[in-house]
């Protein structure tokens, strides 16, 4: 007997460790374990969408001939752990090896590699093909570069991908439309309501089961709503490509008031997880593209993201990983505050992304960039303390796609391996690119003083504090001739501004 193993980020039916599989020889397992909902305390709902996907995925393989073990969290029996786990099937089935594909995050890496040892049993690990660039594609593309551009690597992934492409040169004559890609929405945009499956029996269940053992834990469980079967997934996709993908591209950077879901498509969940993969989303919008049924802003955007971003921030995590994880640039040690969690904020844009956050464990690109990590970043938060915050809040983050984007792109803690600049903004930005600031009782207008917008003078207060590292990046070489034209008066007004929102924050204050 041969003992498969599959993480609940890897349901996929297609995936390495269950090729020549065979039914009548083989078990499957999938192991539910307190370890790995706690050692982040995950999100409720990221826990019961996990819980419930790889039920249904479990019940799928059984219902096609195979033998499966599935540990329950609240079985009495099960251990806690993945070890634990599999040293007390070991002991009941004795198969001949263990067959896994290997797991995403570092952490699970290092832990599978001392199985063979530790259990005396040989440990097949198979490489993660469902990533469309392998982790030696990625090393060796990244050996010998001074930058490691995400731009000049998905040019190299339209080529050798053959995706949007014709006769070798991309279609459009552009490979990126971002600049087509920046408008702000009106208020009164009509946004398509997002996928909702009803929750059935199994899913019922989890959430139950959620409710009572991990009760402590931020955000809500209701409403449940999420696809947890490949088939929900599916429709999911069809329902993005058909409603959403059209102006997925021209709203890509828009937030607006109560509207969590704008026109993105809402399949990380799916994608990260094993129910869709990242090639057959690509190749739906692809197809839309041909059909006239989506303008090339709009794909070649979404494109971006998944054969560009994902992609590459995955090749990062594995060529960095462990020291990446320690990155801290700018020595930044503020603790967490307290309104990430929920705690109340004068701060609309603040308020309206950590709410919609609890709500669905979810937020747009921009709102985890621009808002939400503009003010890490700004604030001087510590790295370890928002990567953690990130990795529990969001049901579609393991630490391969959560690390690279927030030490890399938000908190600039690798010192620009990732990012050319800081992605630091004022609140001119975030009113340029929302309709939060229309409803704030800070006034974006102001620059300085307790009315005035924070981001506005947190922003030079930034600036100003790290002169020293940036001064000479000449992406920000216009930032510091403006600083450099400052009054004396005013430079005391940031810096006074600064002194004063910090001490209400560290003191717990509502800010
Ligand atoms: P869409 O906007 O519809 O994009 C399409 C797809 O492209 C996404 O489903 C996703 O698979 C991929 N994608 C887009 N941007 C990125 C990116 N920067 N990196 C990797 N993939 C990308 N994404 C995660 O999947 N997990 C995370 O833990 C995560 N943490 C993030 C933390 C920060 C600070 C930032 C700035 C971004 C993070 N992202 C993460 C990237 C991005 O915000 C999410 O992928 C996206 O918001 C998911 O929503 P969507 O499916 O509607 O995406
Ligand atoms: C995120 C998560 C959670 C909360 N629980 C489990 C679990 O009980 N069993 C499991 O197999 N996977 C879980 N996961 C996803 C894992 O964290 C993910 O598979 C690893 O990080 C992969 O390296
Ligand atoms: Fe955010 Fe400032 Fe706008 Fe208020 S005024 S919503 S704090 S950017």
């Amino acid at each position: 007997m041969i003992l498969r193993l599959i993480f609940g980020d890897q349901l996929s039916h297609a995936i390495s460790s269950l090729s020549e599989l065979s039914a009548e020889r083989d078990l499957i397992c999938l192991f539910e374990v307190r370890a790995e909902a706690t050692h982040v305390k995950h999100h409720k709902k990221k826990i019961a969408f996990l819980f419930s996907a790889m039920r249904h995925f479990a019940a799928e393989l059984e219902a096609a001939g195979n033998k499966v073990h599935y540990s329950q969290l609240d079985d009495p029996a099960n251990t806690g752990s993945f070890f634990g786990e599999l040293q007390r099937i070991l002991a009941i089935y004795q198969p001949e090896k263990i067959v896994l594909t290997d797991p995403s995050e570092y952490r699970v890496q290092l832990d599978v590699r001392s199985w063979a040892k530790r259990l005396n049993i040989t440990v097949e690990i198979r490489a993660d093909d469902r990533f469309l660039c392998s982790t030696d594609e990625f090393k060796q593309w990244a050996s010998g570069r001074k930058q490691l551009r995400m731009e000049f690597f998905y040019r190299e992934m339209r080529r050798k991908h053959a995706i949007l492409m014709a006769n070798d040169q991309p279609i459009g004559g552009q490979w990126n439309f971002d600049s087509d890609n920046r408008k702000r929405a009106p208020g009164d945009l009509q946004v398509p309501d997002t996928y909702t499956a009803k929750p059935d029996t199994i899913t019922e269940a989890v959430l139950d089961l959620v409710a009572t053992e991990f009760d402590d834990h931020f955000g809500d469980l209701s409403p449940f709503h999420l696809a947890v079967t490949r088939s929900q997934a599916l429709e999911a996709l069809d329902r993005f490509v058909d409603q959403r993908l059209h102006q997925f591209g021209t709203y890509q950077d828009a937030m607006l008031q109560d509207e969590p879901w704008m026109f993105h498509s809402h399949l990380s969940f799916y994608i990260n997880c094993g129910l869709l993969s990242p090639l057959e989303c690509i190749r739906k919008a692809e197809a839309a593209y041909h059909q006239g049924n989506a303008p090339l802003n709009a794909v070649e955007g979404f494109i971006r993201q998944l054969l560009g971003w994902r992609e590459y921030v995955r090749g990062i995590y594995q060529l960095q990983m462990p020291d990446y994880a320690h990155s801290n640039f700018f020595d930044a040690a503020r603790p967490l505050p307290a309104l990430y969690w929920g705690q109340p904020t004068i701060m609309n844009c603040m308020r309206q992304c950590v709410s919609e956050t609890k709500r669905h464990a979810y937020a747009h690109h921009i709102q985890r960039l621009m808002v939400l990590g503009n003010f890490a970043l700004l604030a001087n938060l510590d790295p370890q303390a928002v990567n953690q915050w990130y990795l529990i809040v969001y049901a579609d983050a393991y630490e391969w796609v959560e690390l690279p984007n927030v030490s890399g792109m938000v908190l600039f803690a690798d010192g620009g391996l990732l990012a050319s600049k800081p992605y630091a903004a004022s609140g001119a930005y975030i009113n340029k690119m929302s309709n939060y600031c229309k409803h704030c009782s800070y006034k974006v207008s102001q620059k300085n003083g307790p009315s005035a917008c924070p981001f506005n003078y947190l922003y030079w207060g930034f600036m100003l504090r790290n002169r020293a590292k940036l001064a000479s990046n000449p992406r920000l070489s216009m930032v510091y001739r403006t600083l450099d034209h400052m009054s004396a008066a005013k430079v005391k007004a940031i810096q006074s501004d600064n002194t004063r929102f910090y001490q209400a924050l560290d003191a717990g204050e509502i800010v």
